[in-house]
């Protein structure tokens, strides 16, 4: 994504992570945590762009499709895709960030017997992340077992070269079509919605019948006009957020967070992102904050400030450096929360000796959330700043939700934490029982 050579937040950020990972690398009992830190790395800072290609016959709607997605016109539509044309891949690029998308009309389109081994050449090459397979809803029952074959072509020969083999998801395009004809735009009448969920069932059947697993079957309008400067002036989309979420889904975890940024009905993604990243950074403080460590705040301040950048990277607003002003005069810094927390820490521990270190961590867990929560209403959601502090206070009193460590603090268990080769399982599991009990050092043996 973009990590963009000349922008001085994000080399901070980096420059932090790395000097955290060093710091827990050092520290008995830490080490693990180095994983958990690599994937806030790749949350925040390692991710690329999605890979997507639609397959579909001409005028299936697949270029309709992309700027639906991207809420803004970035390919033409209703031009004749001219069948001769080598498909290519192509930089889709909204608030400067990317989606690689690459369309087909299918493998036979043309007629030309080779352009199927070339098709399937150019995918296997430069492996799709996610499939769209592209049917318009009143085709459903119409020569779609040769689409299905083409498909079928396509998934072989990429596999055959190496790669493995992309998800599908299948797009049930141009619902409006279905009768009856009006209303043309949604929301749709129960009739309409009926048709369409038949045409859905009906296309599952197909996939069923021919052996074929897909993702998910998503029923969609991408029905828009737009205006000169590419924005959108008549929206008659339809389920386009469902289908963001399902491409979402089936990308690999270093895509998400540039999909994330570039689709435009993607709040509820960003948030997801976001809550990945807060979820992270909780786990990692609850281990600091657990651990007898002297200066734990010296951790706590730049993982917490780490974590606030991360969610403030993920805001789609223009004004993104005023925000972070405000953010910092509003909350105090996210130096002081930290500060602060952790000095209401040292009184409980002196409060309750022998369970010290059980107390400071859940303390330390529980700022850490409260702020990321904090900062994904402030940066995401768009709240103000004085609602925001007020939500922070509310968090930090109500403290770690009880079943955190059971992975549900994250909207999916899923959603935890990345996989990088070699590392361990999601944070959470670190830890399964209670919070309250101290993990064990590890290194012991
Ligand atoms: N009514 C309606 N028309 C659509 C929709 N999506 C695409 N179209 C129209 O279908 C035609 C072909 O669309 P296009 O996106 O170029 O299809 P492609 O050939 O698969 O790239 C264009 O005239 C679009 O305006 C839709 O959801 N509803
Ligand atoms: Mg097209």
């Amino acid at each position: 994504m973009a990590n963009t050579p000349h922008d001085p937040e994000r080399s901070e950020a980096a420059q932090t992570l790395a000097d955290l990972e060093a710091v827990l690398a050092r520290i008995h009992g830490l080490s693990q945590l180095a994983a958990d830190l690599r994937a806030i790395r790749a949350l925040v800072l390692d991710g690329r762009p999605p890979r997507v290609a639609a397959v579909g016959r001409r005028g299936s709607g697949k270029s309709s499709l992309a700027n639906a997605l991207l809420g803004a016109k970035v390919l033409d539509v209703g031009a004749v895709d001219d069948t001769t044309r080598e498909p290519q891949w192509l930089d889709l690029e909204r608030n400067q960030r990317k989606v690689r998308w690459i369309d087909t009309p299918g493998l036979r389109a043309g007629g030309n017997p080779e352009r199927s081994e070339r098709v399937a050449a150019l995918l296997a090459k430069d492996p799709p992340d996610v499939l769209l397979f592209c049917v318009r809803a009143t085709q459903v029952d119409a020569g779609i077992d040769d689409d299905i074959d083409d498909l079928k072509t396509i998934l072989t020969a990429i596999e055959g070269r190496g790669a493995a083999k992309p998800p599908v998801v299948a797009v049930v395009t141009r619902v409006d079509e279905l009768a009856p004809p009006l209303p043309k735009q949604p929301p749709f009448g129960d009739e309409k919605r009926g048709n369409i969920d038949k045409a859905v069932e009906v296309l599952k059947r197909h996939f069923e019948r021919k052996a074929i697993t897909v993702a998910a079957t998503v029923p969609v309008g991408a029905f828009a006009k737009y205006f000169s400067d590419g924005s959108i002036a008549i929206d008659w989309r339809y389920n386009v957020d469902s289908l963001a979420s399902a491409v979402f889904d089936a990308l690999p975890q270093l895509a998400q967070t540039e999909a994330a940024m570039a689709f435009e009905t993607s709040r509820a993604l960003r948030r997801r992102v976001a809550r990945r990243i807060i979820t992270g950074a909780t786990s990692i403080a609850f281990f600091i904050g657990a651990a007898p460590l002297p200066h734990d705040l010296v951790v706590l301040t730049p993982l917490q400030g780490v974590m606030v950048m991360g969610v403030s990277f993920l805001s789609e607003r223009a004004s993104r450096a005023r925000m972070v002003a405000e953010w910092t005069a509003g909350m105090g810094l996210n130096v002081g929360a930290g500060v602060a927390l952790r000095a209401a820490a040292r009184s409980l521990i002196k409060l309750v000796p022998g369970f010290g270190g059980a107390i400071s961590g859940a303390v330390a867990a529980g700022g850490t959330w409260a702020l990321g929560l904090a900062a994904i209403k402030y940066f995401i959601d768009g709240a103000t700043i004085d609602e925001t502090r007020a939500e922070f206070e509310k968090v930090k009193q109500a403290g770690l939700p009880k079943d955190f460590f059971k992975g549900s603090a994250s909207e999916k268990p899923s959603d935890t934490l990345i996989e990088t080769p070699g590392s361990v399982a999601p944070a959470p599991a670190h830890h399964d029982e209670d919070p309250e009990t101290k993990p064990e050092p590890d290194g012991e043996r």
